[in-house]
C-alpha cells in the first residue's frame, strides 16, 4: 500500500483517490434518501468523533452517552477502537501506518453508518491530525471533533489498563504519549476537559451538544 504522506491537508477525496486500486467502478444510487432517513429518525446521521490520549476517558464517556442517548429516541452506536481492533483491523498494529489505516477504515464505517441514519459515536486516540481530517472528509456533513482532553500525567496516574506501566518499563512499544506522537486538535468542535469535570458533567456536556446541533426541528 502506498504510505500516504501525514500532516498534509487534503483536497476534498483525494486520498481515497491515492490508494484506489480497482478501475471501472460506479455508485449505485439509493432510492431511500437521507432525509427519509433523518425525518424518520427526527434526528440527522452524523459522527461524534472523540480523540484523546489512552486514559482520557473516551470509551467510558462513549458509551454512557450513547446510553443517555439510546432513551432519548436517538439511533446511536459506539465505534471503539479497542473494539475494532479485535476484527476489522484486526491485522493492524500501532506503528503510524498501521493507525492511519486504522482510522481510514474507521472514518469511512463511521461515514456509511451516518448515512444509514445513525448517529456514531467514534472513540480513538487517532492521534494525527491527517488521519481526522480524512474521517471528517469520508463523513461530509455532521462530523463534529470531540477532544477528551486530559494531560498525560492524569492519563498515567489513572493507567485503567495498566497499560502505561508497561510502556514505561519497555513492555510495549509505540505507546501513545510515551514514544509515539499524540497531536491534539487545535480547533475542536467541542473540548470536554475530563480532569476539571467529573463523568456526569462530561455526558451531559456532549448530550447537550447532541441535542443542539443534530436534532432535527419539531
Ligand atoms: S489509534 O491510535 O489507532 O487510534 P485505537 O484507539 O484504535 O488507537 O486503540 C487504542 C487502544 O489500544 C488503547 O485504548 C489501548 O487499550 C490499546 N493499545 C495497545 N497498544 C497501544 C499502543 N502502543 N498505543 C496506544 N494504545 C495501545
Amino acid at each position: 500500500m502506498k504510505v500516504l504522506p501525514i500532516n498534509r491537508v487534503m483536497q476534498d477525496d483525494e486520498g481515497i483517490a491515492q490508494i484506489r486500486r480497482a478501475t471501472n467502478i460506479g455508485r449505485t444510487e439509493h432510492r431511500v434518501s437521507t432525509q427519509d432517513r433523518t425525518s424518520r429518525n427526527r434526528h440527522f446521521g452524523g459522527v461524534l468523533w472523540m480523540t484523546g490520549l489512552s486514559g482520557s476517558g473516551k470509551s467510558t464517556l462513549a458509551v454512557e452517552a450513547e446510553t443517555q442517548l439510546f432513551e432519548r429516541g436517538y439511533q446511536v452506536f459506539v465505534l471503539d477502537g479497542d473494539n475494532l481492533r479485535q476484527g476489522l483491523n484486526a491485522d493492524l498494529g500501532f506503528s503510524a501506518q498501521d493507525r492511519t489505516e486504522n482510522i481510514r477504515r474507521a472514518g469511512e464505517v463511521a461515514a456509511i453508518m451516518s448515512e444509514a441514519g445513525m448517529l456514531v459515536i467514534a472513540a480513538f486516540i487517532s492521534p494525527y491530525k491527517f488521519d481526522r481530517e480524512r474521517a471528517r472528509l469520508a463523513a461530509r456533513a455532521h462530523f463534529h471533533e470531540i477532544h477528551i482532553r486530559a494531560d498525560l500525567a492524569t492519563c498515567e496516574s489513572r493507567d485503567p489498563k495498566g497499560l502505561y506501566k508497561k510502556a514505561r518499563a519497555g513492555q510495549i512499544r509505540e505507546f501513545t504519549g510515551i514514544d509515539a506522537p499524540y497531536e491534539a486538535p487545535e480547533a475542536a468542535d467541542l473540548v470536554v476537559d475530563t480532569v476539571s469535570k467529573g463523568i456526569e458533567v462530561c455526558v451531559s456536556d456532549i448530550v447537550n451538544f447532541v441535542e443542539r446541533r443534530l436534532r432535527t426541528p419539531a
